[in-house]
């Protein structure tokens, strides 16, 4: 039986401990999918363990069904939302250590509440703006509470919303993105300590780059 022993150098190279991968092949078998029945039209899934068995769980959101759907080891549940999904995210925005998701779309947005084994509360919806593309998750004002910000495709803005640490949030409150945003995601890139957010806009070409104050508003330099 020949043995494979994988050596790893560092730059200078000098031999670091090895990898004994023997008579294991280094190619993996992504190649035979297996397929999870969701709702109709999926367009996007997160993953996370929502039933805390040690194993990542799937959520999708269906745009044609206006559903999530939860896929766990042994089940699969649709949640209705009322309205066309095109997003959804993940975190813990009750604070009760279960993972919740908020979905957004053309016409809406929804919180679903996350128990302990996988199970969710019936959809609440709220108040985001219309036309989300996106969202992005952060403690935007710092009070330890999770917030949202959404991409207002159609609107050429960030929505900030407030959380208030119990499953809902603020009303939304609107700062310019470039042309058409479709993606945000939020990060310090000033290295100020405060979240800041990005946005892609798809209208205009570019990244808008909105400077977070540390108190929930924004301000846009783009
Ligand atoms: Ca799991
Ligand atoms: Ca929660
Ligand atoms: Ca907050
Ligand atoms: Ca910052």
């Amino acid at each position: 039986m020949s043995a494979k022993l994988l050596l790893l150098r560092d730059r200078h190279q000098r031999q670091l401990p090895g990898i004994d991968i023997r008579g294991k092949s280094l190619v993996s078998t992504f190649n035979t999918p297996t397929n999870f029945p969701t709702g109709t039209n999926p367009n996007a899934v997160v993953a996370a363990d929502f039933n805390k068995d040690g194993k990542p769980d799937i959520a999708a959101s269906n745009t044609a069904s206006n559903n999530i759907s939860i896929l766990l080891d042994s089940s699969n549940t649709n949640f209705n939302i009322g309205f066309s999904p095109t997003t959804l995210e993940l975190g813990d925005f009750n604070a009760d250590g279960n993972l919740d998701i908020v979905s957004g779309g053309t016409d809406g947005a929804a919180i679903l509440l996350g128990n302990a084994t996988g199970g969710f509360a019936t959809p609440t919806n709220f108040n985001a703006g219309v036309n989300i593309a996106a969202f992005a998750v952060g403690d935007f004002n710092g009070d330890s509470k999770l917030d949202l910000a959404a991409a207002n495709s159609q609107s050429n803005s960030i929505s900030i919303l407030l959380g208030t640490g119990t499953g809902s949030f603020g009303n939304p409150t609107n700062f310019n993105a470039g042309i058409n945003p479709q993606s945000v995601v939020a990060g310090d890139f000033n290295a100020d300590g405060k979240l800041d957010l990005a946005t892609a806009n798809q209208g205009s070409n570019n990244v808008s780059i909105l400077l977070g104050t540390g108190t929930g508003i924004l301000w846009s330099s783009y």
